[in-house]
């Protein structure tokens, strides 16, 4: 399976502006399958885990405080070369830097508050869609 699956996050900021529909029609019109989906919210402990690489930058508090403020959609999306693909459809973190027509550069609104969230490495996709589902939760 490596190298066709990813994870993403639909964040706290776009669930709250009503972008759950339009940035799933951009995934799926960019060739990604959804392979697994679901609706929740993250407690400050599936916060902190699941973005412990960052526990020591200072953005680390604010990062938790808006991951875990309202609802997220999380899903597994299944494409060739999905990780690397789907950063590029997603634009650079800070919105500002990021390419014309990019999920980001059309949704999100600082470098914070980026709308969605794409793994970096297929070990991460794996590690990351493993923290969110379970086995039985992802189409295979
Ligand atoms: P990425 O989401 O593009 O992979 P990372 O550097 O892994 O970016 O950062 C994870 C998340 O932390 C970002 O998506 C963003 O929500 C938040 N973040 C990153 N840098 C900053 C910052 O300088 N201030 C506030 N939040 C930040
Ligand atoms: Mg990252």
């Amino acid at each position: 399976m490596a190298g066709n699956r990813t994870f993403t996050m639909i964040k706290p900021d776009a669930v709250e502006n009503g972008h759950i529909g339009p940035i799933l029609a951009k995934i799926s019109s960019a060739g990604f399958r959804i392979v697994a989906m679901k609706f929740t919210q993250l407690s400050r402990r599936d916060a902190r885990e699941f973005y412990a690489i960052h526990k020591d930058r200072p953005f680390f508090n604010e990062l938790i405080q808006f991951m875990t403020r309202g609802p997220i959609v999380s899903a597994i999306l299944e494409k060739d070369n999905a990780v690397e693909d789907f950063r590029a459809l997603i634009g650079s973190t800070n919105p500002q830097e990021a390419a014309e027509g990019t999920i980001r550069k059309l949704y999100a609104k600082d470098i914070g508050e980026n709308a969605v969230h794409g793994s970096d490495s297929d070990e991460n996709a794996s590690i990351e869609g493993a923290f969110h589902f379970s086995g039985r939760e992802i189409y295979s």
